[in-house]
C-alpha cells in the first residue's frame, strides 16, 4: 500500500488528503474538503457527527473513483468532545460542541470539590472551561450512567468505520482525566464524575493497527479497502508531528488554526506550580512526548468576524484590508473568556475596546487588524512565559497550519516577538497524521525522519523581525489592558 489518506477535521473545515511518498518527498493531494461548524439548538451547541461521517464516506468514494483501490487511513479532529454509546453501540446523545455554554461556572464548582492544584499535579492539563472533565461534570447524570462507552470524536469515527472501540491517547489526555504517573484514567477524577473505568475503552497509542474498514461499507459505498491506523487523533498532536525539523536552533511552534497553540515538544511534562500559574498544558504526544503549550484564542476571532460580515470577504481579503488599516490602534485580550463564544464577535470586540477606552474598530479591516495585532502581542507574551518555564531561549518560531498563509500575521509576529518566523507547511496536521501511517507501514523509520522529509517537501516562508516603532509604549499598553477588568 503506497497510498495513505489523512482524514483531518477541524472546527471549521474538514478534508481528506492523499499522501504519497516518492523518492524521499511527500506529496499531498486534497480529494475532498467540506465545511464544519457547530449549530445552536434550544440554547445548546452541537456538532453534526453524522454529517461528518458521511463526508468521510464521500471523500473515500472520491478516492476510489480517483483510482485508489486500497490505502491506509488515519483520522484526527479537534479534542475534548465526546460521544456516549449504549450497550448496542448506538449513540445516546447529540455531540455537544466544546463552546456550549453549559460549562460556564463548572470549573469553579469542581474546584470546590477537588483543589485545582491536585488536578494539575495529577494531569498536567491546563484549566479550560471546556475540558472533558468539566463537560462530563455538567452532563446529565442519568445519561452518563447509561453510557456503556465514552469515546472522543475521532475514536467514534474509527468505530463507525471499523467497529473497534478505542480511546486514543493524545486526545484522551485532553479530557483532563489521565494521570501522568499511572498512565491511565485517574480513579479519583472518575469517581468525582461517578464514572467507571470500564466506561472508557483501552488507551491506544498512535501507530497501532485498528484493523480494516468494514466490508459492508466498502461494498455498499464502493470504497477503497482501507487499513485503519491509529493516528495521533488530536489534531494538535498531529500538527506538532508535522512541524519540520529545526537543526541546531531552538524552536517553538504555533499551530495556527481555529486556535493558536503555542508551545514546545518535551520528553517530560512540566506540571510545576509555576506552569500551573501560567496555565500551560502537558498534552500527551505520540512517541512518548508531551506538548507543553498554551491555547490562544486564534483565528476563531477572525472566522467569526467573517461569518458575521456575511462571508463577503475571503480570509486573504480580510488580511489585505487589515494591512491597509492603522496598526496597533485598538487591542483586545484575546484569551478573555468573553471571546470563547460571544454570539456576536464584532460587537464583543467593539465593547471590549470601548470598555478599555480605545478607539472602536468599525470596519472589517479595522476589526481584522485589531485581531492580528492582538494575536501577535499574545504570542510574544506567552512565548516569554514559555521561555521562563522551560528555561530555554527560543530562537525561531515555526508557524504551521492555515495561519501560516497569513503573511500579515506572520510578519507582525516576527516583528512584535522579535524572532525569526518560519511559516509552513499549512497542512501540517494532515502531514503529522500521514507521518504516523508511514512509520506504521515501515516506509519511514521514525518521526525525526518524517519531519526531515516534511521539511524537504514543502515550501517554508521566512519572516525576519523588523523594528516596531515605540515598542516599549505598546508593551505598556498591552500590560495595562490585561490589568483592566474586561474579561
Ligand atoms: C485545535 C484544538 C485544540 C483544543 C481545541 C478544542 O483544533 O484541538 O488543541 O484545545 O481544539 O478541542
Amino acid at each position: 500500500m503506497n497510498k495513505h489518506i489523512a482524514v483531518d477535521i477541524g472546527a471549521s473545515s474538514g478534508r481528506l488528503v492523499v499522501g504519497t511518498l516518492q523518492e524521499g518527498k511527500l506529496s499531498l493531494e486534497e480529494i475532498h474538503r467540506f465545511s464544519n461548524g457547530f449549530t445552536e439548538r434550544d440554547g445548546s451547541c452541537f456538532w453534526d457527527i453524522d454529517y461528518l461521517f458521511d463526508q468521510i464516506i464521500v471523500g473515500l468514494q472520491k478516492a476510489k473513483a480517483h483510482g485508489i483501490p486500497e490505502c491506509t487511513l488515519g483520522i484526527d479532529t479537534w479534542a475534548v468532545d465526546y460521544v456516549l454509546l449504549d450497550a448496542a453501540g448506538s449513540r445516546i446523545q447529540e455531540v455537544y460542541a466544546y463552546r456550549d455554554r453549559r460549562t460556564e461556572g463548572v470549573m469553579e464548582e469542581v474546584a470546590a470539590l477537588i483543589p485545582p492544584e491536585t488536578v494539575y499535579a495529577k494531569t498536567g492539563i491546563q484549566q479550560l472551561s471546556f475540558n472533558t472533565l468539566y463537560q462530563l461534570y455538567a452532563h446529565d447524570r442519568k445519561e452518563l450512567a447509561q453510557a456503556e462507552q465514552i469515546l472522543l470524536v475521532p475514536d467514534y469515527l474509527y468505530y463507525r468505520l471499523g467497529g473497534r472501540k478505542i480511546n486514543e491517547v493524545t486526545n484522551a489526555s485532553t479530557t483532563q482525566l489521565l494521570n501522568l504517573q499511572t498512565g491511565d484514567f485517574d480513579s479519583e477524577l472518575l469517581s468525582l464524575l461517578q464514572l467507571r473505568r470500564e466506561q472508557f475503552a483501552a488507551l491506544t497509542a498512535p501507530g497501532e493497527s485498528l484493523g480494516f474498514i468494514a466490508e459492508s461499507l466498502v461494498s455498499q459505498y464502493d470504497l477503497p479497502r482501507c487499513k485503519l491506523i491509529c493516528a495521533a487523533t488530536h489534531d494538535t498532536a498531529s500538527a506538532v508531528l508535522g512541524v519540520p525539523v529545526q537543526k541546531g536552533r531552538s524552536a517553538a511552534y504555533i499551530s495556527s488554526g481555529t486556535w493558536s497553540l503555542l508551545g514546545v515538544e518535551l520528553n517530560q511534562p512540566i506540571n510545576s506550580p509555576q506552569a500551573m500559574a501560567a496555565n500551560y498544558t502537558n498534552e500527551w504526544g505520540a512517541f512518548g512526548t508531551y506538548r507543553f503549550l498554551k491555547n490562544i484564542m486564534g483565528l476563531w476571532l477572525i472566522q467569526e468576524v467573517r461569518r458575521l460580515d456575511g462571508e463577503r470577504c475571503s480570509f486573504a481579503e480580510l488580511a489585505r484590508l487589515a494591512g491597509e488599516a492603522e496598526g496597533f490602534r485598538s487591542l483586545i485580550p484575546c484569551n478573555a473568556p468573553r471571546f470563547l463564544n460571544p454570539g456576536n464577535m464584532m460587537e464583543e470586540i467593539r465593547s471590549a475596546c470601548a470598555e478599555s477606552g480605545q478607539p472602536i474598530p468599525l470596519t472589517p479591516g479595522q476589526l481584522a487588524r485589531c485581531i492580528f495585532d492582538s494575536l501577535a502581542l499574545s504570542y510574544r507574551s506567552y512565548l516569554h512565559e514559555l521561555e521562563e518555564l522551560t528555561g530555554t531561549k527560543v530562537e525561531v518560531l515555526q508557524i504551521v497550519g492555515g495561519g501560516a498563509n497569513n503573511t500579515l500575521l506572520c510578519q507582525l509576529t516576527a516583528d512584535v516577538a522579535g524572532r525569526e518566523v518560519l511559516a509552513g507547511p499549512t497542512e501540517s496536521t494532515a502531514l503529522g497524521n500521514l507521518a504516523v501511517q508511514l512509520i506504521h507501514q515501515g516506509s519511514v523509520d521514525n518521526i525525526a525522519e518524517a519531519r526531515e522529509i516534511i521539511g524537504n517537501s514543502f515550501p517554508i516562508a521566512a519572516y525576519t523581525p523588523r523594528p516596531v516603532p515605540q515598542l516599549e509604549e505598546l508593551l505598556d499598553r498591552w500590560k495595562a489592558l490585561h490589568a483592566q477588568n474586561i474579561h
